[in-house]
């Protein structure tokens, strides 16, 4: 039957991006009662959950990028002859039960998984796009919410959100008391995980010396820029060089 496997061959060649997306978590999120529309703790546990990825998947990824319910993962490299079944697969599989170790859950939650095919240079491009996504769904989810506090059933308000342009929905939520333009930069624009190398200054006994060695941590960037702006793009040069 082992010729059945039809997909087992099919490989992608890096650079190549993974994004999975929590499935159904509209409803799955319901029972912990998070702060709607964003909820710093669900948002520390996915950012939590990528950093145990880079620490124990034993995969290395360039970095990742996540809002919401969604996760980019970037690789240059990635083990298992770059079998796309096996990406697929083990991603998904590792975040979503790292979530539900970070966020203590008693059901089941999974995650959908696609690779995306990425030139170096394509890197920057699709960046932009999931950053620009990231900030229309911070706008649309604080318009949608704030529909629901004045009273609208959940069809009423995606339906009314429907047709609001973006500058009628910060007027909206902003006579309800929020700035969408002063809301955590998180919210706004993503945040990032990386590894990060640094020179550690220590004494060696033997020697009686001071050395410097090279160690490699990882970080989370909760108040990126907008990658658009000068400073993102070289923030981006610097992540994939
Ligand atoms: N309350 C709360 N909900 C969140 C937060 N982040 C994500 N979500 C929920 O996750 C959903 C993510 O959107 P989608 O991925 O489009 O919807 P989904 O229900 O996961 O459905 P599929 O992805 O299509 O399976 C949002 O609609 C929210 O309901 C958060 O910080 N707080
Ligand atoms: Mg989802």
């Amino acid at each position: 039957m082992k010729e059945r496997e039809i997909f087992s061959q099919l490989r992608v060649f890096p650079p190549f991006a993974v994004r999975i997306d929590g499935r159904g978590f509209k409803r799955a999120l319901e029972l912990l009662e998070l702060e709607k529309p964003y909820d710093e703790k669900f948002a520390h546990a996915m950012a939590d959950s990528v950093e145990s990825f880079f620490r124990e998947s034993g995969l290395n990824p360039l970095f990742a990028f996540t809002f919401s319910d969604e996760i980019s993962l970037f690789f240059n490299e990635i083990p298992y002859n770059n079998r796309i079944e096996k990406i697929d697969s083990i991603i998904p599989g590792f975040i979503s039960s790292a979530l539900t170790i970070q966020l203590n859950l008693k059901t089941p939650v999974s995650f959908d998984s696609r690779v995306i095919l990425l030139g170096k240079e394509d890197i920057y491009r699709y960046l932009l796009w999931r950053q620009a996504e990231t900030w229309r769904n911070h706008v649309s989810s604080y318009g949608y919410y704030t529909l629901l506090k004045t009273g609208l059933t959940e069809n009423e308000a995606a339906s009314r959100l429907r047709n609001m342009k973006a500058s009628a929905i910060h007027e909206l939520v902003f006579r309800h008391g929020i700035n969408l333009a002063e809301t955590p930069g998180w919210q706004r624009c993503g945040i990032l995980i990386y590894r990060e190398t640094y020179e550690k200054t220590g004494y060696d006994p033997v020697k009686k010396i001071e050395v410097k060695t090279q160690r490699t941590k990882i970080v989370q960037e909760w108040n990126i820029p907008i990658f658009k702006s000068e400073e993102g793009r070289k923030l981006v040069e610097r992540l994939t060089s």
